[in-house]
């Protein structure tokens, strides 16, 4: 039997937009539109724009199921998503028309899309990648999919109360969320826990505590395009709702605790970025989403095929880092207990469908689980595990005659101490490609941490430099500049962003560069109206926006930044007859909750920030702020605002970095280090368009080798040491004069791990070449566009046209 199906109102005028959204209103959200609020004519909306994504949807899931395509999973314990209404409206086309509706109904656009809460189930960069790549996917027709955990509460909300950061919960689904489909049928069980028992060749994993993984679907938008793809987010769900022998026995308590133990493994997002925590919840976490998605994959495949001898041709599941690295045993586990496939082919299977990006270098984030831990929790799959290594040593030791050292570094159990799991070592046995984020980091990734592999396994590493939507990213967050760039170059570089380099054609135009530069100025505005709304600050947007907003980390610097900012507090003070360029220094991000050093630099931000706001020798040539916090819809508040990009982590620290991405494309300039990819940002957009300071890479390294002693730095540079001894009198913190103590140890005495005072000089003079050139306005302005023009190469949809043609050797769908 064919069922048609056709919306009752497929049309997209404004006035059938209109009826849609009342219609849902009335119908689907059953509030009558004298009483309706803001936030139900929202969720109207979302309802009338999801229907008009639902034929796309189906239309693509059915082209996909009839051309047998091959089929991409991402794997990601994190999806940055932030909100979704204007992204789909200008996916479809319909921005203009919804906003008209909205209009003619009483409502105001604007008012209503700061009520939908951000999706914020990520961290930072490695989430939001994440994000952009989705969108990317579906625009370029892929047939990608991407799966997760569909945390109840996502990244905390970081208030700032007397300058310290305090934590509030995300309950984003407080109001409902009107864009997922919960699917009660679509249902896994995962199992922890228990024991094993052979039975013949065959083991059996038994008497395990088991949870239920319910999916929740959210349609991914393509642009400008018909196809559409899905996140597929899992939710837990009791196996047992409760436990009935309990709650006959009168312990009402006891009975609903269990369902609430079991049901903890989705509630909550790790706030740690880069870095690991080693919990055991977190571990459970891991398994529960990795063994529903291979579960899922697995039923989808052979929906169309009787066995698994075109599985690999069929299917290519990507890892966001090694935190889904548990589907590498849960594939084997499910082909060999499950299907009674041998040993060989089962793992010949899994090498082809599996690839891994590596996201950082940093000792502190590679995850080593306890092997005990993996015993209790994961039985089976710590025998996999088991086995998977010792096939692999001996392979190794045969070609390798009897290299000890060498079979114990590159063992998958480290068992230098506690006998751990090193799950990066793992994901590189398993896949058949490795690669790292920017050119820079996948070079140190087969110098430094794969070293021993890189030489076993040569052709399996590669690099692929990340990249950033240029929907979001421009298009949404710069409608005043994308409209700019439209006039002058045509609207298609949201889908071909090489386009932009047209721009410098224009580059002599006088009209042109000062339209741009009128853009950056009405987004100044539009930032200091959010400031002083939000914090009470006063700024001007005349003055330099010298912006950094990110995680807060040691390795990102945000304290260089801030001695570069005494530096100048004491310059003004010295000299205050002096022309100064007024600057507005602008701070956002969250610290690990458990991260001390990070909070007290945030508390260290906030307390020069209020020192020199309110010092009236200083006046406007110096103004500090810490925005509270920072997450995917500030960013896009934010970076079209800024004229200064700071990127400043230490060589050879940022894997990549795509904030200083989404700058650049926004016409800031950058003021970075040779790290990450701000090395390839130098190279398209001309090194006289960037200020690049510091040390490289081999030089933080030699130094390293040598001794790095910052006591030097501290002895013979007579401002930083005034600076340092500034900060270490208490001047700033009159409250507490030993408060930032610690922090002049930890950089003077205690080895300045992240070299600091080695970059500070270096740092301190780009900062004055910043000041010289943003006084010659054109020359500024020229920069600012060079940048723009540049940034064609980091579009997102370039990152995975070759993540699709080197790595995962998928095709679009036709339609
Ligand atoms: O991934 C981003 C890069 O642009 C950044 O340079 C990099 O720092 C970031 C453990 C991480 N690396 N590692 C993480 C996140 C959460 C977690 O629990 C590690 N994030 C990055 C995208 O490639």
């Amino acid at each position: 039997m064919t069922v048609t199906f056709v919306h009752d109102s497929p049309n997209t005028d404004v006035a059938s937009l209109k009826r849609s959204i009342a219609n849902k209103l009335v119908f689907a959200i059953g509030k009558d539109p004298i009483s309706a609020q803001p936030r139900d004519w929202l969720n109207a909306s979302f309802l009338a724009v999801r229907d008009r994504l639902i034929e796309r949807w189906m239309r693509t899931t059915r082209a996909q199921y009839s051309q047998d395509v091959k089929r991409v999973y991402y794997l990601s314990m994190e999806f940055l998503i932030g909100r979704a209404l204007t992204n789909a409206l200008l996916a479809l086309g319909l921005y203009d028309e919804v906003r008209g509706a909205l209009d003619e109904l009483g409502m105001d656009y604007n008012e209503l899309v700061e009520l939908e809460p951000d999706a914020a189930l990520g961290n930072g960069g490695l989430g939001r990648l994440a994000a952009c790549f989705l969108d990317s996917m579906a625009t370029l027709g892929l047939p990608g999919y991407g799966y997760g955990i569909r945390y109840d509460y996502g990244m905390f909300k970081q208030r700032i109360i007397d300058g310290n950061q305090i934590e509030a919960p995300d309950y984003w689904l407080a109001n409902g969320y009107p864009w997922e489909f919960e699917r009660f049928e679509v249902q896994y069980l995962v199992r922890f826990g228990g024991h094993l028992q052979l039975e013949g060749s065959r083991t059996r994993w038994l008497q395990t505590q088991d949870v239920f993984a319910v999916a929740h679907d959210q349609i991914i938008p393509g642009y400008d395009t018909t196809a559409t793809n899905t996140l597929r987010l899992w939710s837990a769900r009791s196996s047992n709702e409760i436990n009935l022998s309990k709650f006959n026995q009168g312990d009402y308590f006891a009975a609903v605790e269990e369902k609430n133990l079991s049901e903890n493994v989705s509630r909550v997002l790790y706030p740690d970025d880069s870095t690991y925590s080693g919990k055991e919840l977190r571990l459970r976490q891991e398994y529960f989403f990795t063994s529903a998605s291979l579960q899922d994959i697995i039923r989808r495949y052979r929906q169309t095929h009787e066995n698994f001898t075109r599985f690999a041709e069929k299917t290519s599941i990507h890892l966001n880092d090694t935190h889904p690295v548990l589907a590498i045993p849960e594939l084997m586990r499910i082909l060999i207990d499950d299907f009674d496939i041998k040993w060989d082919d089962a793992w010949a299977t899994t090498q082809k469908v599996f690839s891994y990006t590596n996201h950082t270098l940093m000792q502190e984030a590679l995850e080593t689980w306890p092997v005990e831990l993996m015993n209790r929790v994961l039985p089976r799959h710590m025998k996999l595990i088991f086995e998977i290594n010792e096939r692999f040593l001996d392979d190794t030791r045969e070609q390798h005659k009897d290299d000890v050292d060498l079979i114990r570094r590159i063992s998958l159990i480290d068992e230098s101490g506690e006998r751990r799991v090193r799950m990066a070592w793992l994901a590189v046995v398993a896949s058949h490609k490795i690669n790292g984020v920017s050119q820079l980091h996948s070079d140190l990734m087969v110098q430094s941490i794969f070293a021993d592999f890189a030489k076993l396994f040569p052709d399996r590493f590669c690099n692929m430099t990340n990249g950033i939507t240029p929907r979001r990213w421009l298009a949404q967050a710069n409608p005043a500049l994308a409209g700019v760039i439209d006039h002058y170059i045509g609207k298609t570089w949201r889908g071909n962003l090489d386009e932009l380099a047209e721009l410098k054609q224009h580059m002599d135009f006088p009209a042109f560069i000062d339209a741009v530069a009128e853009a950056k100025f009405a987004n100044k505005q539009r930032l200091a109206q959010y400031i002083a709304r939000k914090m009470g600050g006063v700024v001007d947007p005349h003055a330099l926006f010298d912006v950094q907003v990110k995680r807060i980390h040691e390795y990102k610097r945000q304290l260089l930044n801030v001695l570069h900012v005494i530096t100048r507090y004491n310059r003004i003070i010295k000299h205050p007859e002096k022309d100064w360029q007024p600057r507005v220094v602008i701070f956002a991000g969250k610290a690990a909750s458990a991260y001390k050093m990070a909070k007290l630099v945030i508390k260290l931000i906030n307390d020069v920030g209020r020192k020199i706001n309110n010092d009236p020798a200083i006046g406007d040539k110096l103004k500090v702020v810490f925005i509270p916090n920072y997450g995917v819809s500030l960013a896009e508040l934010i970076i079209p605002a800024a004229d200064l990009s700071e990127q400043i982590s230490l060589a050879g620290t940022e894997a990549s970095g795509t904030g200083n991405m989404k700058f650049a494309l926004n016409g800031a300039l950058t003021m970075g280090t040779l790290d990450g990819a701000n090395v390839e940002m130098r190279d398209h957009v001309g090194p006289d368009n960037i200020f690049i300071f510091g040390n490289t890479t081999e030089q933080v390294e030699a130094l390293r080798k040598k001794g790095y002693n910052p006591r030097e730095f501290y002895d013979h540079d007579t401002e930083l040491h005034e600076v340092l001894n500034l900060l270490a009198s208490g001047h700033f913190s009159p409250d507490d004069p030993e408060r930032y103590r610690m922090v002049f140890d930890v950089l003077v005495n205690w080895g300045d791990h992240y070299q600091l005072l080695a970059d500070y000089r270096s740092y301190v003079d780009a900062q004055d070449k910043v000041d010289a050139l943003y006084r010659n306005k054109a020359a500024w302005q020229r920069a600012a566009v060079m940048n723009i023009a540049g940034m064609g190469y980091f579009s997102s949809d370039r990152t995975i046209r070759e993540y699709a043609e080197e790595i995962w050797n998928v095709q679009p769908v036709k339609l």
